[in-house]
Parts: structure tokens; C-alpha cells; sequence
């Protein structure tokens, strides 16, 4: 009686849809960066586990901390699914039509996605707060919906049309087209990565492909992180394009890009970091940037008395300032060209403003018009919640070895990375072999510019077997540490340790052909 809902078909209709809802799910965080329901709820429990690690057994405990809760959040979901789908046999053995039902199922789980479960996971509702944006996720909730939903309604009438109980005359038709809807669903899916593929706006690159080699000390074009918060990103024609100054100026003016490419130009060497990058993240690399210095534009203008913030506006109405202050220093560039190239239209084509010291953020790119105002201006991403100063905070990563990699006993390794303080420097890295008891100091290579990362490298040769985790942590050029304590990239950037786990063996040649004995 008590447990007699497990020999329901609605239960069990309800978990198969939610193990193929769930695996949807999967594949749109992966082709979309949509929001992962069971990963957004365990990266945020994990992030307020206690921070220090209590040496290798905790250290490796932590490692699978987020898998665990991950796998269980998982669990969960699917179990859910399976109590929805009971309902929803309920509902439909009182003969109300398939089509309700499944209108119910996509309207209620898509509300529970968008105004709950994002919530909870820290992204604000339909995941707002999260570079990949709204759109992103409503489009991806209803696809999950509809695939759950159509799942289980067309499952739960088919089994009780064997059963002979009368459920909807509909039925027929129904069950028609809700065939079509799983693939036709998916279909749509693999259509929007198409359009986003379009947009370039994609999941990055690991900073190395290779284990063992430190990344390019200049990130190439096509390996440097995009984001955005379009779906479709402007693509920008010069020809009719013009840089406007307005506002509280002397003068209102307007550029063409040929006025800009004949002013005196500068060419600096500025790392970007998205601020929503998390501890270890990839969200950040390093350009050769070459513009005119936006100082120049603001003093040909010339700037009104009292003006607090310069407002840069770009095509895609996304918007956001820097303090005045800020805007008169001579690093502060309007760039036209990455790396020698023209900008790609990815990163801003034809004009992105470079603010070294400040999150990737306010590296403003399409920018169509800059407005000097009287007071502090809110853009894009502070009417969402995230810091309008937004200095870098001071980091490090470890790029190699990957996580969970085994390194050889007896034979060198290399520990590397990079490390980044915005425009404040490196002076000094420093690796941990022991889950955070004890530490060396890396190499650090001298940085290209003031505001470049730098890399580091260690060459480590363990002697015995062993499994331990890998930290690095970076001084400032005045020689503050960086921020240990963990905290979320939002609303300041993410702060911590980067930490992987590693194991070691004896190498393959190292054992001895005959008996297989270590030699
Ligand atoms: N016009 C415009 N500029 C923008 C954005 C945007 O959505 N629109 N995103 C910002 C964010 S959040 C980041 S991290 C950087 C990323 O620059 P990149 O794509 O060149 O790496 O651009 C910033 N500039
Ligand atoms: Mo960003």
C-alpha cells in the first residue's frame, strides 16, 4: 500500500523523462554554457565548505567533494521527475486531456527552473547574473521542459490506453505529434549552437592543450577567450560606423575609423579576466593591444568641469564607465588592433576600450559613443549586481600537469602557470606539494608589460608513490598575497586557491620487463 507508487507507470515514466530531460540538460550547458542544475547547486555548496585544507586526506576529499554532491543533486532531480510523473498519471486517469497536461508540466517545471533553482544556485533568476544570459537560459529551460514533459505525457497515455482506461479522445492525435517532440526539440537545440557558433561566443579554450608545456605567453587569436552577453553579436561595417564623444564635453565630435587609424597610437601589452571567472577558470588571456590612448579623445573634446564617470556605449546596447580619473591615464586605450590584427569582430571590430587593472567587464568592445557624466554611471552588468570598480583581484592558476593526472616517480616534472594582479604585478610565486603544509617558490618569468599575467613554472621530481593536491598562490608586486579565503565571482571576482590533485607511479620503462618489479 505504503510504496505502492513505485508500481505505477507514471513514476516510472516520469524517471525515464527525467533521466533524458537531465541528459538534454547536460548537453545545452555544454553547447550553450546554459545553466546546469545539479553543477550550479554542488559548485555552490562547495564553495562554502570550510576553505583550509587539513593536509592530503582532506585535500583529496575536497577534490570529490563536488562530484559528490553533484552526483547526488543528480539523483535527486531525476527522483523529482519521477514524483512529477505520478502527478501527472493522476491528473490524467481523471480524463483531463494529454495536451493540459503536458502544458502544466512545461509551464510549472520551466517556472521551478528559471524563479527557483537558478536562484538557488546563485545565478538570480533565469540565471540573470551569469555572463551567459537570460535568453540563454529561458530558451534552455523550455527545451528541458519540453522534453521531460512530452517524455512523460506521451509514455503515461500510451500505458493507459493499454491498461483500456479512457483518457482523452485526442488521444490519437496527440500522441502523433508528441513523437515528433523529443527529437524535433533536440533538433532546435543543436540548430540554436549553430547560431551561437555564429556569434562566436563559446565555451574557452584551456589555456594549454598540451600537459607538461606553459600557454603562449601571448594568447593567439583564435585561442582568446570570448564572452558576451549576445546572443547574436553585432558585426560592425567602418563604413558606417562613427565614434562619437557627447555629454558634458566642450565640444560633441565624431571619428571615422580612418580619423582614428591616423591619430598617434600606442601598443601595450594588457591580460583581460572576465570577472566571473572562477578559482582555476579560463576566462582570461593575454593581448597585444594597439589603439589611441582614450585620454586623447576626451582632451580633443575637452571634458566639462565635475564630470565623476567616462560612459562608453556600444552597438549592441551594452554599456558601462570608468572614473574620470581612470580614463586620463595614458594605459587606457581605445584598441583597433589585437595582436597586430585588425580587432576580430568577436572582440569589438573596429573599436574596444583596454583599462588595464579593471575586469574584462569594462574592456567595452563595439563602441559607438563615449558620454562624460556628472555622477557615478551604472552599466550592463552593475544593474545586475556585479562591482562598478571591479579591480582585479590577484590570482593564480595552474595550468600543468591537469587535474587527476599521474606524474612519473624519478623523473622531472613541470608544475607551471600563470598569474595575474591587474596592473599592480607579480613579484613572487609560490607552489605547495603538500595540500598547503609547505611551500617553494616557482620561477616567474618578467612580464611583458605592467599589466600583463606572468608565467611561473616548477620543476618538481617526486621519489615515492603518493596522491596529494597542487596549490599555487601569487604576491603582489608590493608583495600582498593574494586573497586565500573563498569567494564567489560574484559580485567582486572569485577569490581562493587554485588547487588540483595528482597521484604518482612508477613510469612504464621504469618496470622491469621480466617480472614486472620496480627497478
Ligand atoms: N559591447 C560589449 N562589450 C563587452 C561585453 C558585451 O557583452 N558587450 N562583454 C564584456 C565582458 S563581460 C568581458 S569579460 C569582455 C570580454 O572580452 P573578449 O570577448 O574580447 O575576451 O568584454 C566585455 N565587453
Ligand atoms: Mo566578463
Amino acid at each position: 500500500m505504503t510504496f505502492d507508487f513505485v508500481r505505477r507507470p507514471g513514476f516510472y515514466f516520469g524517471l525515464l523523462a527525467a533521466v533524458l530531460a537531465t541528459a538534454v540538460m547536460i548537453a545545452l550547458g555544454d553547447l550553450w554554457r546554459a545553466p546546469v542544475v545539479p553543477q550550479m547547486i554542488s559548485d555552490r555548496i562547495t564553495a562554502t565548505l570550510p576553505v583550509e585544507t587539513f593536509g592530503q586526506i582532506l585535500a583529496t576529499f575536497e577534490a570529490w567533494a563536488k562530484p559528490i554532491a553533484f552526483a547526488g543533486i543528480l539523483i535527486g532531480q531525476v527522483l523529482v521527475g519521477g514524483l512529477l510523473g505520478l502527478v501527472a498519471e493522476n491528473v490524467m486517469r481523471r480524463g483531463v486531456s494529454p495536451w493540459l497536461v503536458l502544458l502544466g508540466l512545461i509551464g510549472g517545471l520551466w517556472l521551478l527552473l528559471g524563479l527557483l533553482m537558478t536562484p538557488l544556485g546563485g545565478l538570480g533568476v533565469f540565471a540573470i547574473d551569469s555572463t551567459a544570459g537570460v535568453t540563454n537560459a529561458m530558451l534552455s529551460f523550455l527545451i528541458i521542459a519540453g522534453v521531460y514533459g512530452t517524455a512523460v505525457v506521451t509514455g503515461i497515455t500510451s500505458s493507459l490506453e493499454q491498461d483500456g482506461v479512457q483518457v482523452d479522445p485526442g488521444r490519437r492525435r496527440f500522441m502523433r505529434w508528441a513523437t515528433l517532440g523529443v527529437p524535433g526539440l533536440i533538433a532546435v537545440a543543436y540548430l540554436g549552437r549553430f547560431m551561437d557558433s555564429l556569434a562566436t561566443r563559446s565555451q574557452p579554450q584551456a589555456l594549454t592543450d598540451t600537459e607538461g608545456e606553459l600557454p603562449p605567453a601571448i594568447t593567439p587569436i583564435g585561442t582568446f577567450y570570448t564572452v558576451s552577453k549576445n546572443t547574436v553579436d553585432p558585426t560592425v561595417h567602418e563604413s558606417n560606423w562613427i565614434l562619437e564623444i557627447d555629454g558634458e564635453v566642450d565640444e560633441a565630435m565624431g571619428f571615422s575609423y580612418d580619423d582614428i587609424l591616423e591619430m598617434e597610437s600606442v601598443t601595450q601589452v594588457t591580460t583581460l579576466e572576465c570577472i566571473s571567472n572562477t578559482v582555476g577558470g579560463e576566462y582570461i588571456s593575454n593581448g597585444e593591444w594597439t589603439g589611441v590612448p582614450l585620454k586623447t579623445i576626451l582632451e580633443m573634446a575637452g571634458v566639462r568641469e565635475g564630470v565623476v564617470d567616462v560612459a562608453l556605449h556600444a552597438e549592441d546596447d551594452y554599456s558601462d564607465s570608468i572614473p574620470l580619473e581612470k580614463a586620463m591615464s595614458e594605459d587606457v586605450i581605445l584598441a583597433y588592433l589585437l595582436n597586430g590584427e585588425p580587432l576580430p569582430d568577436e572582440h569589438g571590430y573596429p573599436l574596444r576600450l583596454v583599462v588595464p587593472g579593471i575586469y574584462g567587464m569594462k574592456h567595452v568592445k563595439w563602441i559607438t559613443r563615449i558620454e562624460p557624466v556628472p555622477e557615478v554611471y551604472t552599466g550592463y552588468w552593475q544593474e545586475r549586481g556585479w562591482s562598478d570598480e571591479a579591480p582585479v583581484l590577484t590570482m593564480s592558476k595552474i595550468v600543468t600537469p591537469f587535474q587527476q593526472s599521474t606524474l612519473p616517480i624519478d623523473r622531472p616534472s613541470l608544475i607551471g602557470g600563470v598569474a595575474f594582479a591587474g596592473d599592480r604585478g607579480i613579484s613572487r610565486v609560490e607552489v605547495s606539494l603538500d595540500g598547503g603544509q609547505t611551500w617553494v617558490d616557482a620561477d616567474v618569468e618578467e612580464a611583458l608589460s605592467e599589466s600583463s599575467w606572468v608565467r611561473w613554472s616548477y620543476e618538481w621530481t617526486p621519489d615515492e608513490e603518493l596522491s596529494t593536491a597542487i596549490l599555487a598562490r601569487a604576491y603582489e608586486g608590493d608583495g600582498t598575497l593574494q586573497i586565500e579565503d573563498e569567494q564567489p565571482a560574484l559580485p567582486d571576482g572569485s577569490t581562493g586557491l587554485h588547487e588540483i590533485v595528482v597521484s604518482t607511479d612508477y613510469a612504464d620503462d621504469d618496470l622491469d620487463e621480466d617480472d614486472g618489479s620496480r627497478v
